[in-house]
């Protein structure tokens, strides 16, 4: 593949912005991309029910084929070298490990993610591992799933298992990705999976995964050492008030707040659930799951937090007895908005993207000047950032994604910005490095910077993937020249 190494001259000054060793990447997770759903002993996930259940995903899609990268991986870390990634973060499909989520490590399953971490390592390319990217064995979910504190326990279990095969290799680690989505659209609003709809349920879940974490992230020390980088990818929401100067549309960001952000930076941070957020769910849940010294368990010491930032929102108070606006994206079934009855997402400004998202860079510097303040030497990894655009394969067989280019170069002006102001953001990691399953969306979003035939798995990098081949390539030589002055 030819990149662009010779880069125009905006794309030269955003590359200066960031300081040598800033770490470039792309990301994916397990279900999205692996197929081989049956393969070398895995087990049933709640993805594999949901996807196979009528009515649950767009046209029916499931992943079970994906975009077969369980046999194409080969392949996938080559176009990764190629494009000059310098990290590649993927996800560990638990029922690989643990077909029922419980006992012996399927070793086989290990193999496959053991040479998957080799390869990346010949190439130079940091495998940045997260153990649950929304894939729980249908065994756990059999037996309550998240609601269920022994899910915790068994998380923890799996944990242990993927550190003692692949712990001497992998220097930064995250836990979960985005429990906001595993908590409350898996059980508040049933839009993912297991499509349960009981909001007390969901509030239990939030915490047994905050619990997750906590046990997770102390048995992967355990096992890999004091020292071993965890961290933890959450998807902030950055609500923003219809009416900056009413009372009642400011309540409704500091509920979504309370909710989507605090509900897990409290506990993971702070060792405590924030009072304000106890107070609006308590007529759903006296929060009695959580137990004795469960806080000081999940406030474990973090290496980073990840960020994963798409867009930001619209709220305001909902006022008289007429329909809610839920522009946000979840319809009009049941909300994921736990105890968040009177407020309401009225549709935002266009530019959207193909998610019906909104294309707000500046929500991201703030996000991560508010983080940088908030948390003081905790160190940010955009852990995903990307978009969602109706690409077309020319006859010359470019996909001239000029819009997904230009999304992903604002936000990195936007971190940018966000580094200038003080805060210490480590890396960036597109969001995706192929198209993909993309959820309840079956396949009919594409997020890659690399497009994928699903007919023939062909893959064809776009031309955002080799703008950005472009950026870091310059950022490398940039930082070279830096580091030889210096
Ligand atoms: O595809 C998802 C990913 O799995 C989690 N974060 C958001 C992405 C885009 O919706």
């Amino acid at each position: 593949m030819t990149t662009q190494t010779r880069a125009p001259s905006a794309t030269a000054s955003l590359a200066q912005r960031f300081p040598p060793g800033f770490r470039w990447g792309a990301a994916t997770a397990a279900y999205q991309i692996e197929g081989g759903v049956d393969a070398d002993g895995r087990g049933a996930s709640i993805w594999d029910t949901f996807s196979h259940t009528p009515g649950r995903t767009l046209g029916g899609d499931t992943g079970d084929v994906a975009v077969d990268h369980f046999h194409r991986w080969r392949e996938d870390v080559e176009l990764m070298a190629g494009l000059g990634l310098g990290a590649y973060r993927f996800s560990i499909a638990w029922p690989r490990v643990q077909p029922t989520g419980r006992g012996p490590a399927n070793e086989k399953g290990l193999d496959y993610y053991s040479r998957l971490v080799d390869t990346l390592l010949e190439k130079g390319i940091q495998p940045i591992p997260t153990l649950y990217h929304w894939d729980l064995p249908q065994a756990l979910e059999d037996a309550g799933g998240w609601p269920v504190r022994d899910t915790a326990y068994r998380f923890a279990e799996y944990a242990g298992l993927v550190a003692e095969r692949l712990g001497d290799r992998i220097p930064l680690w995250l836990t979960l990705n985005e429990p906001w989505c595993s908590a409350y659209l898996g059980y508040a609003a049933g839009v993912h999976a297991p499509g349960r709809t009981e909001p007390a349920s969901a509030l239990a879940a939030v915490h047994h995964l905050n619990l997750a974490h906590g046990l997770g992230a102390r048995a992967l020390r355990s096992v890999a050492g004091d020292d071993v980088g965890v961290g933890a990818a959450l998807n902030f929401h950055v609500p923003r008030p219809v009416d900056p100067s009413s009372p009642g549309d400011l309540e409704a960001v500091r509920k979504v707040d309370a909710l989507a952000n605090r509900a897990f930076l409290g506990p993971m941070l702070e060792g405590r659930y924030p009072d304000d957020l106890l107070d609006d769910v308590a007529g759903v849940s006296d929060f009695g799951f959580v137990h004795d010294r469960d806080l000081e368990q999940i406030a474990v010491p973090l290496t980073a937090l990840g960020v994963n930032y798409y867009a930001s929102c619209l709220v305001r108070q909902h006022v008289g007895t007429g329909p809610k606006e839920t522009a946000d994206g979840h319809g009009d079934g049941a909300s994921p908005w736990v105890g968040a009855d009177d407020v309401e997402f009225p549709a935002t400004a266009p530019p959207h993207t193909a998610m019906g998202w909104n294309i707000d860079p500046a929500g991201l510097t703030e996000l991560l000047t508010g983080l940088a303040t908030r948390y003081p030497g905790l160190p940010l990894l955009i852990t995903e950032n990307g978009a969602a655009f109706a690409d077309r394969v020319d006859a010359d067989g470019r996909v001239r994604d000029a819009d997904r280019t230009a999304y992903v170069r604002r936000h990195l002006g936007a971190v940018a910005d966000a580094i200038d102001a003080g805060a210490d953001v480590r890396g960036y990691l597109v969001w995706s490095l192929l198209d993909n399953f993309e959820w309840a969306y079956g396949y009919e979003r594409r997020f890659g910077i690399v497009h994928v035939d699903y007919d023939t798995q062909a893959r064809t990098v776009k031309d955002s993937g080799r703008w950005y081949a472009g950026l870091l390539a310059y950022h490398e030589a940039v930082s070279r020249a830096r580091t030889e002055r210096d």
